[in-house]
């Protein structure tokens, strides 16, 4: 590979295949961490390196991935994330001529894709920035707030109400940790499959406030090991949020090609349209498809 970093290496999309699988190799490479698998926390990454766009002042976005620098390494948001991105840094040692916003975007589509996921189109392009690009702390949304506060931080990325809702069945998986956002324990009961489950749960499920000394949030009534923030709760609370959600805890095919769209998009948020490498983002391979 180190031959590939030299001068005039163009990457093909075969070229980011590979690192494609190399993400999947290391995603299950997790041991004991959390749930046996990196790819929730990968998936956060690609969408904190993507979610601080601001549409008004075309700042932030996946394309500088300023999140290696401080202070947006430190704000309060990222915390944990220094997990995902030392996986990241192992393989860009094999893979040298990527940027960083183009590896942890793609990993992110590598993790959604390979916990039994839709296909999300991706391409390359992003660029390495510097610390001057970092963007200013609050641009992330706070899980304590209700309905106002999401559509302020969404809208400002461009997004509308059942883009908003389509993003947040991210949910299903990964987990939220005591030690990061003080907030504790799974959505789902399959946190390592991408499945609707986030929103069949909002709805089925009675919910109710944990009684503990950490943040305020929900537990399910009948197990007591579920949760939700309150920004989740808030999908079935808020008339024009709530219509979304109930479609798609009814129906998982249009939450995925929805998901997919959407997600695809965030990542590519910031990104100067002259900096792709294809007018058509492209659809990676899954490991298995290869292995067909
Ligand atoms: Fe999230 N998220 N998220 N989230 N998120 C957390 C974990 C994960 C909010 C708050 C939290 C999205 C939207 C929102 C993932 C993906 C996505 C945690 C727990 C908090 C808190 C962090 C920790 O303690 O480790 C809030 C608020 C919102 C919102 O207002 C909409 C979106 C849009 C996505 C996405 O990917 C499209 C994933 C995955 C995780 C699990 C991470 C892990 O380590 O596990």
């Amino acid at each position: 590979q180190a031959a590939k970093a030299a001068a005039n290496f163009t990457p093909t999309k075969d070229d980011y295949q590979k690192v494609y699988n190399k993400i999947a190799e290391v995603m299950d490479e997790a041991g004991e961490y959390d749930d046996g698998s990196f790819g929730p926390v990968l998936v956060r990454l690609a969408w904190h390196c993507s979610g601080t766009y601001d549409k008004a002042s075309n700042t932030g976005g996946s394309n500088f991935a300023t999140m290696r620098f401080e202070p947006e390494s430190l704000h309060g948001g990222n915390k944990g994330l220094h997990i995902a991105r030392g996986v990241m840094e192992g393989i860009k040692k094999d893979f040298p001529w990527i940027s960083y916003g183009d590896l942890w975007t793609l990993g992110g589509v590598c993790a959604i894709q390979e916990m039994q996921g839709p296909k999300i189109p991706w391409r390359s392009g992003r660029i390495d920035g510097f610390d001057k690009d970092c963007t200013p702390d609050g641009r992330l949304p706070d899980g304590s707030q209700g309905a106002d506060h999401l559509r302020s931080i969404f809208y400002r990325m461009g997004f509308n109400d059942q883009e908003i809702v389509a993003l947040s069945g991210a949910h299903a998986l990964g987990r939220c940790h005591s030690d990061r956002s003080g907030f504790e324990g799974p959505w789902t009961f399959s946190p390592t499959t991408v499945t609707n489950d986030y929103y069949k749960l909002l709805f089925e499920e009675k919910w109710v406030w944990r009684k503990w000394n950490g943040p305020k949030q929900l537990a399910d009534k009948k197990t007591g090991t579920l949760m939700m923030l309150p920004t989740d709760y808030v999908l079935t609370q808020d008339k024009s949020f709530k219509k979304y959600a109930k479609a798609y805890a009814d129906d998982q095919e249009l939450w995925f090609k929805d998901f997919a769209k959407v997600f695809s998009q965030l990542l590519e948020l910031g990104v100067p349209e002259n900096q792709w490498a294809t007018t058509e983002p492209w659809i990676m391979k899954t490991i298995d498809e290869q292995s067909e």
